[in-house]
């Protein structure tokens, strides 16, 4: 084969080469130990010798073409595969970088924010079991055995003594029991009651306080309340007293707010009345503190109970007591800070 013949092969062959190992063939084949290139190379002795140095330089120019050829499409080859593989092995690390944020739910911001205040006042904040026994429920707390409240559809029992706690007030029969008192303290939590609508739920979150000290007075309870009112829903909040009934309390009352949404005036939250029901309280029943061990005749305290989901719900205008349970993001979102 002649030079310029290789030289044509060579160029066919090098724009067909797609691959680095096909370029390696490719390199044997013309520059290899038995390449048509080392071949003619091997011949130049075959020449007359005034021939030689001609032919030489003329395989010597092609050989370093060749290898400048060879380099030169190593690389393109190099880089089409770099291409291709930054491609194929992409990875979308945007996709879990950035978390979503998560935020209090709404109970348990009202939760804080009683908590809070009532801290502000020396309460000290104890939390208790939410798997009661009936006497800490029931029995201490002066709940007959005949009381409405132990119906079976009320409490959810787990054996004949052992239920899920109807209140939190439960706990705090515990701690009269066992500390002497000045007692001053605020119990929050979920509680358990089998009832379901649109304004019961089968768990809701209680926050009860309990005061235990000589010569309390019921105005001392009102003045916790006007100002737990006054911080929740606005400093021009009035709270009413009207006389009820709880066992484990006497006298008891009802606590009434001024209806935050209308202000007194009366609208479609509080039914025209210009109030709105929120809690239940009263002074601590003596047969309740004697129960726990606290000499009665020495000591009178007392006590409130707050439906925490109630607060929010009456604070936020929402409708439906469940949706607080059902984790809708997009119900949730709505409250985040
Ligand atoms: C309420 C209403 C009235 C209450 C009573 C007690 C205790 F432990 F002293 F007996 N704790 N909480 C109480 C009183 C709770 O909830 C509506």
């Amino acid at each position: 084969m002649t030079i310029t013949e290789i030289e044509k092969d060579f160029e066919r062959d090098i724009a067909l080469c797609a691959t680095l190992p096909e370029l390696q063939e490719l390199r044997v084949k013309y520059l290899g130990k038995s390449g048509q290139l080392t071949v003619l190379l091997k011949s130049i002795k075959d020449l007359p010798p005034e021939e030689r140095p001609t032919f030489g330089a003329k395989v010597n120019e092609l050989r370093n073409n060749m290898e400048r050829r060879f380099v030169a499409r190593t690389d393109a080859l190099k880089q089409d595969e770099l291409a291709r593989r930054l491609q194929e092995e992409r990875v979308d690390i945007s996709l879990t970088s950035c978390p979503e944020r998560g935020a209090l739910h709404p109970v348990t911001q009202i939760e804080n924010e009683i908590c809070d205040l009532l801290i502000a006042l020396g309460f000290e904040v104890l939390s208790g079991p939410e798997i009661e026994t009936d006497y800490y429920n029931f029995q201490a707390l002066n709940i007959p055995d005949d009381h409405p409240a132990r119906d079976m559809q009320d409490t959810f029992y787990i054996t004949d003594s052992i239920l899920l706690r109807t209140q939190t007030s439960a706990m705090q029969a515990r701690v009269m029991e066992k500390r002497k008192p000045p007692l001053k303290i605020v119990c929050p939590g979920k509680v358990f009651r089998s009832d379901s609508d649109a304004s019961h739920s089968p768990v809701f979150h209680q926050i009860e306080g309990l005061v235990v000290d000589k010569n309390i007075t019921l105005c001392d309870l009102k003045g916790t309340l006007e100002y737990i009112a006054a911080h929740l829903f606005g400093e021009q909040t009035k709270v009413r007293f009207r006389p009820s009934f709880f066992p484990f309390t006497e006298p008891s009352v009802e606590v009434d707010l001024t209806c935050c949404n209308c202000g007194g005036k009366g609208c479609s939250l509080c039914k025209g009345t210009g109030w709105i029901e929120v809690l239940g309280a009263g002074m601590v029943n003596p047969y309740v503190l004697e129960n726990c061990g606290i000499d009665s005749s020495k000591y009178n305290g007392y006590a409130f109970g707050i439906g925490m989901d109630r607060v929010a719900m009456i604070k936020y205008g929402i409708p439906d007591i469940r949706l607080f349970f059902e984790n809708d993001k997009r119900f949730l979102k709505q409250f985040a800070k």
